[in-house]
């Protein structure tokens, strides 16, 4: 349920028109069967799942009207990517910005969108979006540098796929049965939210597929059979084009890529995403990692089973190079080292940590500690001994260096920022020890992944909020 309504405002003698787009979601548990084999509840919007797809253009105020008609599951809305500067409190994780939204409740989301690119919206309630809580957000741009470059856009999302509902998983996983962490298999892989997914394509014409991995924990391989990619964006930011055979995208990471189409139409072509099985701990035999869609350029044609591969070699993200060519930010004045490890805890559970600190939410959501504290706001006891805080001054230089003392490979994603990805080690690297030469035009996204047992550098600006809400804050008051 959308709804448009227009104010014009005049910025700069320039007459710019922004929109208010408005979505009422009523969320309620549907039926849906997206991989052929298995019927089950999912978490549905407007008794629709797959869930709706929220579209804005850059510049427009977005409205969610949230109301939680689950019965037996509060829940909360993220909005993947998007910075929320300035509305810290519209970005969703329950905890951290707000309380869970219980059910037969109402909230409303408020903010404004000035980035453009490939995002996704879904539940930040802990473990729920993978029982179908998650979709595509897409900010469009009438400015993008790649404008005219393209025909038509195309939406893909990748997703990994569980037969069983989150909660009774989670329950299994993090449990003294389980204490080596081995985390859950999925059983299918879904190309927007199915499978056989087929794209209806013209000869001769460039498509930008705007690729989205809303999976709940598999990294995903991807390539077009016959076909090249050129990447145009990552995570939001636009990148000279760079061209790819195979793209890797971690759970959250999104990309565009332009792809061109043959000017013949006899045959059709296979595309395929495929699970990282590296990441499986022990994957049984049945399980078929891939999923298979295929540009369909005569519906009359057959659909040709896609060739085998010996082995995956994807498009380093690291040499993606910024449109905007933002150089390499100054030396930090701030450093946030992180440690990820592994550890069993008192009651033989396996739980990650940072820094030998598991997570564990705060009753108070952090953000209203920090506003409701005055000085005691800059003492990072205060937001609890699980919750690994550290406070930061405005417009810092900051550099966060993620160790990973684990043989996994752990995707990192910060919210309210992108990055600049100055150092990612190979596998083995062991911990940072600062002899690196960082990229003078780093890439920026804002999803990014540490090998195994190596060590990553993310640098960016303490600048969120850089300037006073909009509108008066509305921060709810506490119940
Ligand atoms: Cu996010």
């Amino acid at each position: 349920m959308l709804s448009r309504s227009s104010i014009i405002f005049v910025c700069f003698g320039m007459l710019a028109r922004a929109a208010t787009v408005t979505y009422d979601f009523n969320i309620t548990w549907v039926t849906a069967n997206p991989d052929g084999v298995f019927i089950r509840p999912v978490m549905g919007i407007n008794g629709q799942g797959p869930i709706p797809y929220i579209t804005a253009t850059v510049g427009d105020r977005v409205v969610v009207n949230v109301l939680n008609q689950l019965g037996n599951a509060s829940t909360s809305l993220h909005f993947h990517g998007l910075y929320m500067n300035g509305t810290s409190h519209m970005d969703g994780p329950v905890g951290v910005t707000q309380c869970s939204i219980p059910p037969g409740i109402t909230f409303t989301y408020n903010f404004t969108v000035d980035q453009p690119g490939t995002y996704w919206y879904h539940s930040h309630e802990p473990g729920q979006y993978p029982d179908g809580l998650r979709g595509p957000m897409i900010i469009t741009d009438p400015n993008s540098p790649y404008r005219g470059s393209y025909d038509e856009e195309r939406i893909l999302t990748i997703s990994d796929w569980y037969h069983e509902q989150f909660p009774t998983m989670v329950k299994k996983f993090i449990s003294v049965s389980n204490p080596t962490g081995a985390e859950p298999v999925p059983k299918a892989a879904l190309f927007n939210d199915t499978q056989n997914l087929t794209t209806l394509v013209q000869p001769g014409k460039t498509y930008m597929f705007r690729i989205i991995n809303m999976g709940a924990f598999a990294s995903q391989y991807f390539w077009i059979e016959g076909h090249n990619m050129q990447i145009v964006e990552v995570d939001g930011i636009y990148t000279q084009e760079a061209a790819a055979d195979m793209i890797y995208l971690t759970a959250a990471q999104r990309y565009s890529v332009l792809v061109t189409t043959k000017n013949d139409t006899s045959a059709n072509f296979a595309y395929v995403a495929s699970m990282d099985e590296d990441l499986f701990d022990k994957a049984p035999r049945s399980l078929n990692p891939n999923v298979t869609g295929w540009l369909v350029y005569d519906s009359s044609a057959n659909l040709p089973k896609p060739a085998l591969l010996d082995a995956f070699e994807p498009f380093d993200d690291f040499t993606l190079v910024p449109t905007d060519g933002e150089p390499l930010l100054p030396d930090p004045d701030y450093y946030v080292p992180l440690t990820v490890l592994m550890m069993n805890l008192g009651d033989g559970a396996n739980y990650a940590s940072f820094n030998s600190i598991p997570y564990t939410m705060p009753k108070v959501p952090t953000l209203y500690s920090a506003l409701t504290t005055g000085e005691e706001a800059n003492n990072p006891a205060i937001y609890g001994t699980n919750s690994n805080a550290f406070v930061l001054e405005k417009n810092q230089i900051v550099d966060i260096i993620v160790n990973n003392n684990d043989p996994g490979k752990h995707p990192f994603h910060l919210h309210g920022h992108n990055f600049q990805a100055i150092v990612r080690s190979d596998d083995d690297a062991g911990n940072y020890i600062g002899n690196e030469t960082f990229p003078t035009i780093p890439m920026r996204r804002d999803t990014f992944m540490v090998r195994p047992n190596g060590n990553i550098v993310l640098r960016f600006r303490a600048d969120n909020p850089d300037k006073s809400p909009p509108f008066p804050p509305s921060i709810p008051p506490l119940s």
